[in-house]
């Protein structure tokens, strides 16, 4: 390879050295700020993320923990970890904090190892009713090393049937019990979970990944003081970078930092880490609040406005981001009504719903949220006219020239990362 080559990959950006890759990148940015993205688990992460993201940290091997690691030149890596482990217990009150968790899954996987064994009963919410995949799924490696039962929503409201999960508490005996999922609209009561997991002397983990930025603003109950363990990602709600941690009381400390490392990973992902100590400053800022506060007032206008143009919503509305539509009473499948709004320039994603007769792969259902395009700039005002474009996307006789000139006029009217010169805000 010359040298001059080399030199100018030491010094170039990327659009000299990976044109491919750059224009692929410009690609999804326009992508981005050319539709409506109510993918209930995605955001819009800072700029000030996305530059830590960016970072030389990435460079840095450093498997262990802050002041314990196993290679030198860690001092500098040690203050950006502790700093990050130190905002996120403060956010959320912790005992401990872990933050090396690469997504959400591992952040699970690292709890079971962290307080069970293989055949041990984990009680979760089924994954048909708004569980998650890494709560028991068959051939997810948590439904393939532990013994699985699974609670649901009632028939009759679409709520936790907290009678089932007691009585499948009491029969089972499970070791750990778990609350929270990936597409439950309403607020996850981890102190009734507490109650029966102290019955019948189980563990309780809660997944707050979904609603963590509600808790971090207080518009949704904390779970921390009921549970052994809380999960998240910081990537939905929380809107930092695509990660993931775990918060536990101080007697599991040790036992989840050893489920993470060396249990799971190995080196942790400094750069990630730095992002997420970013995340975790301004999730804890006023400015976080407002934004919280206007992701729950567009998720209730969306829900509205859904109803009144005649779709039936799970539950009938949402305590959260997140809203579920149940397209049974039309001629709509999930996956057809995905493709259908994707052709109006409206990004979401099929879901099944409660005792669907479809399967995953088609579902009878949509999951929507707020996160998003409140982070763009999106009011109630124009959650409605978001409204208003599913609800003509989805009539007969559809003139979608027309909707998806409407959902361009609503990207135009908030544009996103306005400031970038190229496909990121440091591209030279
Ligand atoms: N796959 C994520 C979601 O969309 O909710 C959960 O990890």
């Amino acid at each position: 390879m010359a040298s001059e080559s080399l030199d100018l990959y030491r010094s170039a950006g990327l659009s000299e050295v990976d044109p491919d890759i750059a224009a692929l990148l410009g690609r999804e940015l326009e992508r981005q700020r050319g539709t409506v993205e109510l993918i209930a688990s995605e955001n819009f992460t800072w700029p000030g993320v996305l530059e830590a993201l960016g970072s030389m940290a990435t460079n840095k091997y450093a498997e262990g923990y802050p002041g314990k690691r196993y290679y030198g030149g860690c001092e500098v890596v040690d203050e950006i970890e502790q700093l990050a482990i130190d905002r996120v217990k403060a956010l959320f009150g912790a005992e401990h904090a872990n933050v090396q968790a690469h997504a959400g899954a591992m952040t699970n996987t690292a709890v079971y190892l962290a307080c069970l064994e293989p055949g041990d009963t984990i009680l979760s919410l089924s994954l048909a009713h708004g569980g998650h995949l890494s709560h028991g799924l068959k051939v997810n490696i948590s439904g393939k090393l532990f013994n699985i039962v699974s609670y649901g929503v009632s028939r009759d409201d679409h709520r936790i049937d907290f009678d089932q999960v007691r009585a499948l508490a009491l029969e089972h005996k499970p070791k750990l019990i778990i609350c929270g999922g990936s597409a439950y609209p309403r607020i996850v009561e981890a102190d009734r979970f507490r109650e029966i997991a102290d019955e019948v002397g189980a563990l309780l983990l809660c997944d707050m990944a979904h609603f963590a930025g509600l808790v971090a603003a207080g518009l949704h109950p904390n779970p921390v003081p009921y549970c052994d363990f809380v999960t998240s990602t910081t990537h939905k709600t929380l809107a930092g970078p695509r990660a993931g941690f775990i918060l536990c009381k101080a007697e599991h400390a040790q036992a989840v930092d050893r489920g993470i490392f060396p249990g799971l990973q190995g080196g942790p992902l400094l750069h990630t880490i730095a992002a997420k100590a970013t995340c975790f400053k301004l999730a804890a800022s006023q400015p976080f609040k407002a934004y919280q506060r206007q992701v729950r007032a567009n998720a209730d206008r969306l829900a509205a406005d859904l109803l009144a143009g005649g779709l039936d919503i799970i539950t009938g509305g949402t305590d959260t981001h997140l809203l579920c539509v149940d397209l049974r009473s039309t001629e709509w499948t999930g996956k057809d009504a995905e493709d259908r709004l994707h052709e109006v320039q409206v990004t979401v994603n099929k879901n099944a719903i409660p005792f669907d007769e479809r399967p995953p792969t088609v579902t009878s259902g949509l999951r929507l949220g707020s996160p998003a395009v409140t982070m763009r700039g999106f009011d109630q005002e124009d959650m409605a006219e978001v409204a208003g474009i599913i609800v003509a996307a989805l009539a007969e006789n559809a003139d979608l020239e027309a909707l998806r000139a409407r959902s361009a006029a609503l990207c135009a009217k908030h544009p996103l990362y306005p400031g970038f010169r190229g496909y990121c805000s440091y591209e030279q």
